[in-house]
């Protein structure tokens, strides 16, 4: 008995080796995350957990044989215990209190029970009574010697990138930092922010493009080697879902740099979009790319320079800043010189109506090699937060997602297209997508998505537009 003792002290000093963190299992599954797709289930082993006090199967209940629904959240070590009788195998993963309670055996005389101090453990740190530590997006609070942690669903899972990673899905996961910490909800609620397209915007008439049907399309495609200097790469949208703009005025700005043949080469400002552009919007909290569209040609935007992004988004400093007004012949002017003083231009950049390009890959194609990038409108699962290099295609969900299905839809930019052998070495077509996380995110911002098969709704509305330019604008 001693010497299990003493072997139980050497356990809870390295905790690390003797429980392990992260495990997957098809346990999880009841814990919140599901495959929906490729449903693999990778074998968990169970863990000595047998040091640490509590009230687990005393509050729990007992169970007969192996039963993998008896099983509690396990809080000193961020883990799950067993009170299934299974659980006593020769590794075992029991509860603490599984013995003495279940098994009615005194695991020590009451005048050898060691002395345990207040408070609570972790990490083989001492906690006092009433601490609060952060477990991701969780707090925990030491109460009765028991970590008592919130329960809600965190953005990062860290069993999903393990998943990705070690499976061949021709694309790679990793943790970022800016999104640990926050919860599932954070992310789908301020990480992206397009309203669901109207029933006006779907039911658009479809263009097809005016290059000749037989002309060929390269293999690859990247707009910027067609147009140096002239396609705009990602900015970072932050906590502002405002995915509506970012994506707006960066296609926007591409197109009028493409059609004026790089006399206006600016980028266009999505905090004069996120500020200004105010019926039926939110800034921040969401908006509609129609709306966006219609702000576009009837008022016009300033450059990204004289109208710069906030540092901090917030209600009070999404006051508009600038404004315009029609000089009479169809041409817009700013009233109000740039937010940002260093920039003196304040020239207000103008489009014509949206038009949809139609969902056929190759129609897509034609239009991004001809008239240059597009706006596309995609579903984003939870494992697209992960992406780091690679084809995405949407792998593992939590099946928290699904609450959050009015607030899945984002805005990007497609800017090209290739081939490559992806997952199981099969050849695959992609598209390059720009994201708008920034260029720490993805592949320097920009992420490559399986073409031709409506991955995430990639396909499903393809928008673009015209730069309004008069004939003062020609080169
Ligand atoms: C992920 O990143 C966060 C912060 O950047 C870090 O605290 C955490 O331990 C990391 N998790 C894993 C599993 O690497
Ligand atoms: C809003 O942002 C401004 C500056 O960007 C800052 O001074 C102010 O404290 C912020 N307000 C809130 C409520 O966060
Ligand atoms: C897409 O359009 C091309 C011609 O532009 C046509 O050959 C092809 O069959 C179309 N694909 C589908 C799925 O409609
Ligand atoms: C893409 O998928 C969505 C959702 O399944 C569907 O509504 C849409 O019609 C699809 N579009 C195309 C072009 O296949
Ligand atoms: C085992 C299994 O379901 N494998 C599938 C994983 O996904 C790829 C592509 O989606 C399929 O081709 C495999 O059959």
């Amino acid at each position: 008995m001693w010497t299990g003792y003493k072997i139980l002290i050497f356990c809870y000093l390295t905790t690390e080796i003797c429980t392990e963190r992260h495990y997957l299992s098809a346990k999880v599954v009841d814990l919140g995350v599901y495959f929906t797709r490729n449903h693999t289930s990778v074998e968990g082993t169970r863990f000595k957990r047998a040091i640490f006090q509590g009230q687990y199967c005393k509050s729990f209940g007992c169970c007969e044989d192996r039963d993998d629904g008896c099983v509690t959240h396990f809080y000193e070590a961020n883990a799950l215990c067993y009170c299934d009788s299974f659980c006593e195998r020769e590794n075992s993963d029991c509860c603490p209190d599984y013995k003495s309670f279940c098994r009615e055996e005194k695991e020590w005389p009451p005048h050898t029970q060691p002395l345990y101090p207040e408070g609570c453990f972790r990490d083989g740190s001492r906690y006092e009574e009433g601490s609060v530590i952060r477990e991701n997006c969780n707090s925990c609070t030491c109460s009765g010697q028991k970590w008592k942690c919130s329960q809600h669903s965190c953005l990062v899972h860290p069993e999903i990138i393990e998943h990705i990673n070690e499976g061949d899905y021709g694309w790679t996961a990793q943790n970022y930092s800016q999104f640990w910490g926050m919860t599932l909800q954070e992310g789908f609620k301020f990480r992206l922010g397009t309203l669901p397209p109207s029933p006006m915007l779907l039911s658009m008439n479809e263009m097809t493009s005016s290059l000749p049907a037989k002309a060929d399309l390269p293999e690859i495609f990247i707009a910027s080697y067609k147009w140096p200097g002239w396609i705009h790469g990602p900015l970072d949208q932050k906590n502002c879902a405002a995915s509506w703009a970012f994506s707006t005025a960066s296609v926007a700005a591409d197109r009028i740099a493409i059609q004026s043949n790089g006399r206006y080469t600016a980028n266009l400002s999505p905090q004069n979009l996120i500020s200004c552009c105010a019926k039926n919007h939110h800034g921040c909290n969401g908006g509609s790319i129609d709306r966006a569209w219609w702000y576009l040609r009837k008022r016009g935007l300033v450059s990204h320079a004289c109208y710069p992004l906030f540092k901090e988004q917030n209600t009070t400093n999404n006051i508009c800043a600038m404004a315009s007004k029609s000089d009479g012949r169809g041409k817009r002017h700013a009233t109000k010189p740039c937010p940002n003083s260093i920039e003196k231009s304040n020239k207000i950049y103008q489009c014509s109506p949206p038009y949809r390009v139609s969902s056929n890959e190759t129609e897509i194609m034609r239009e991004i090699i001809q008239n240059g990038p597009v706006q596309a409108i995609m579903q984003v699962h939870d494992d697209f937060f992960y992406y780091k290099t690679g084809i995405y295609r949407h792998v593992i969900s939590t099946n928290e997602e699904t609450k959050y299905q009015k607030l899945r839809t984002h805005a990007v930019k497609l800017t090209g297209w290739g081939t490559l052998r992806g997952a199981q070495g099969k050849k695959e077509k992609f598209w390059i997508v720009a994201n708008s996380w920034g260029k720490s995110w993805g592949e320097n911002g920009y992420f490559r998505i399986l073409r031709g098969v409506n991955e995430s709704d990639i396909e499903k509305l393809i928008i673009a537009a015209w730069g309004q330019l008069t004939s003062s604008d020609e080169p």
